[in-house]
């Protein structure tokens, strides 16, 4: 599929999708939301892809929201159709077995901060925003910002975002725990290719069950969580990925992981 309205790039095993609509500050509409449906589509299929990164064209935004020209004509039927299809593209970056990074580099407004809350964690420039900024619109977040934003920051600072629809700068972004790191913006992309190159040297076995265990243990009690873990831990074991790297250890030397899930 040729793609409008996001870049795909894949080098070295990382894969970079970039959300490409500048003259509207990479703003979310249906046929975005499509071509990114489709390019994980192909990230899914290809097992040589380790690690995600999504980013925004230009220097001035990451995604500022869902399209609100869009938005504007919808009826509350194709409103419902439009926010079902953002929380299943959203949806589907936390479920995808490889790691995702969001490079957020400026505004990461409504749908933008909802899509960077649905990857697995925020590298952040320092002049990226962020903000839900719905209620100043009559609405609230339609992309899963209600649900997300408190299970990471708490529901009483998520709440006040909410309410107010403040946007907050990515310094502030990182002390409440919603952006891992903040870089100067010429950096961003390079430190956040360096952990993703990081990432992507670790066993792919492993990787996945981590992934898994922490976003399902997320969801249910302490004790179904261990449980899930220690599942998850057997499956590496039961793996050439955790064969190979206690191995390396033992005679040490530097582990080669192959990702075969074969035992
Ligand atoms: N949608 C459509 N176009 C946009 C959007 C957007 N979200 N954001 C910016 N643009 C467009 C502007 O209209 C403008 O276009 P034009 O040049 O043709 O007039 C262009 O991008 C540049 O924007 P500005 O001139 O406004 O640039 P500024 O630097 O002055 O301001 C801001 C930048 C602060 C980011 C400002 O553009 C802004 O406030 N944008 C809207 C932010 C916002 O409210 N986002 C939330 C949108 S709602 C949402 O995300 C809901 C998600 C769930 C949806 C469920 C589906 C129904």
């Amino acid at each position: 599929m040729a793609y409008e309205s996001i870049l795909f790039e894949e080098t070295d095993g990382i894969a970079t999708i970039t959300f490409n609509r500048p003259k509207a500050l990479n703003a979310l509409n249906q046929a975005l939301l499509g071509e990114l449906s489709d390019a994980l589509d192909v990230v899914a299929a290809n097992e040589t892809i380790r690690v995600l990164v999504l980013t925004g064209a230009g220097d001035k935004s990451f995604v500022a929201g869902a399209d609100i020209s869009e938005i504007a004509q919808c009826s509350p039927l194709q409103a419902k159709i439009f926010a079902k299809n953002g929380q299943d593209v959203i949806a589907r970056l936390q479920q995808l077995a490889i790691p995702v990074i969001a490079a957020v580099n400026g505004f990461a407004l409504g749908g933008g901060s909802e899509m960077a809350l649905g990857c697995d964690f925020i590298y952040a420039s320092e002049n990226a925003v962020f903000g839900l900024p719905e209620i100043n619109l009559g609405i609230i977040p339609g992309f899963g910002g209600t649900q997300r934003l408190p299970r990471l920051i708490g529901s009483n600072r998520a709440k006040e975002m909410i309410f107010t629809g403040k946007m907050i700068p990515a310094a502030e972004a990182e002390k409440i725990g919603m952006v891992n790191q903040v870089f100067p913006q010429d950096a961003l992309m390079e430190a956040t290719l360096k952990t993703a190159r990081a990432i992507a040297a670790k066993g792919k076995v492993s990787l996945r069950a981590a992934k898994q265990a922490v976003n399902n243990g997320l969801n249910v009690d302490l004790a179904t969580g261990c449980q899930i873990e220690v599942d998850a831990f057997a499956i590496c074991m039961a793996s050439e990925d955790g064969k190979e790297g206690t191995r390396a250890f033992i005679e040490k030397r530097k582990p080669q992981f192959n990702g075969s899930l074969k035992g």
